[in-house]
């Protein structure tokens, strides 16, 4: 092996000749085969089934690919191999034969969150990373606090299970002020050391319990994005378990603890006053004041007036205030926002009644 894994912290490290597997051929696994040829790595993908476009891109990259569907999972070219480092795309179950050769040879099993981790000094000054999760609402909350960070003028991407590999976004030659990354609870599940600026789990309800074998598992895995939080750690007031997972986590020294939920906010939280959100949390004299935010009217008029929707626009504020950004930026942004397709979009209003479609909701 060229270097030791625990020397490869950096962009700039000696990746020449580290022999990595990647399990996976779908958009994470080609970012992080195509991350990997970049600096000089051997690399072998093995998969079940790949689209051929991205076998093609492979061959054209020097990277060799092993498709298994119909023989054995673990091919005989995986042993021949002889890896460094096995990178899992979070699609894999941990009942998959590849997860159990990986734990029987002894190889760290890494995430493309883990490697981005590594190589995130590539451009300048690294980004920092705000984490979101949850059953329900991550990638609406992603763009709502990516846009709350661009109205304060930060650079900043959006990525991570939203649909934007994180290594694409390390990759950018411009480089970001911020991540926000979007993380199912498959990513969770297999991503080790971060340390995330701040952290938010909306809520939990019964998901994917097919993949992880049981409820339990399912929230350990959710419970991991508060791991090591430098500076807020955001959970949902009406949501016990995600305030648990809070007080169950190892963060760092001076992380705070912050809430967020449609009742009157506590010192520390985001929340509603009347009509009105307000941040009681981000302000020094937060015993006798609180910060207005927006308005439920005005929450309302821009398409966002939902419940679901005013806790998922307090959470983003809370990320978006963990970074000094200033409830006027908050306003101007949420003025702006524009929610995805099937996401609780208002598609037409008649006869005054408004028809929305939510995907989520059928
Ligand atoms: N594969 C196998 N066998 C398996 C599992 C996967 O061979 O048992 C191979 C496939 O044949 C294919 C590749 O692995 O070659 C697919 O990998 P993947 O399922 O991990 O998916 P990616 O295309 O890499 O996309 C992943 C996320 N997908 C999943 O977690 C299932 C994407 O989230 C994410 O946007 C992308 O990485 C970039 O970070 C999608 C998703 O459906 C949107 N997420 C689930 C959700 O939101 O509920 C968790």
């Amino acid at each position: 092996m060229a270097a030791s894994l625990t020397e490869l912290t950096s962009w700039h490290s000696d990746w020449a000749g580290i022999r990595v597997v990647v399990f996976g051929l779908g958009a994470s696994g080609f970012s992080v085969a195509d991350t990997l040829a970049e600096l000089g790595c051997e690399v072998l993908v093995v998969a079940d089934s790949a689209e051929d476009l991205r076998v093609t891109m492979c061959d054209v990259i020097g990277v060799e690919v092993v498709l298994t569907a119909g023989g054995d999972p673990v091919p005989a070219a995986l042993d021949a191999f002889n890896a460094d480092i096995a990178i899992v795309s979070p699609g894999y179950a941990p009942s998959h034969p590849l997860i159990a050769w990986a734990a029987l040879s002894g190889i760290p099993a890494w995430t493309d969150i883990d490697l981005a981790w590594r190589l995130r000094d590539k451009v300048g000054q690294p980004a920092q990373w705000l984490l979101i999760t949850g059953t329900n609402g991550k990638t609406t909350t992603t763009q709502l606090t990516a846009h709350m960070l661009a109205a304060g003028g930060h650079r900043v991407a959006p990525c991570g299970n939203i649909g934007v590999p994180i290594l694409d976004a390390i990759r950018d030659p411009e480089g970001f002020d911020y991540f926000v990354v979007e993380l199912s609870s498959y990513q969770l599940h297999y991503t080790g050391e971060i340390f995330p600026h701040s952290a938010v789990c909306l809520n939990i309800a019964d998901d994917h319990l097919d993949w992880h074998g049981s409820l339990q598992a399912y929230v350990e895995a959710k419970a991991k994005i508060f791991h090591n939080v430098r500076v807020a750690c955001v959970y949902n007031k009406s949501d016990p378990l995600t305030e648990a997972m809070v007080e169950g986590a190892e963060v760092m020294d001076g992380a705070r603890a912050i809430g967020f939920g449609l009742g009157v906010p506590g010192m520390s939280d985001l929340g509603l006053v009347e009509e009105v959100l307000c941040d009681r949390a981000f302000l020094e004299d937060r015993r006798d004041r609180a910060i207005e935010l927006t308005t439920l009217d005005e929450l309302a008029g821009f398409g966002l007036g939902a419940p679901h929707m005013v806790a998922n626009v307090l959470a983003a504020s809370a990320l978006a205030r963990a970074c000094d950004v200033s409830a006027e930026d908050i306003s101007i942004a949420l003025a702006s926002f524009q929610v995805d397709a099937h996401r609780h979009e208002t598609i037409a209003r008649v006869d005054g009644i408004q028809w929305i479609d939510d995907s989520k909701a059928t």
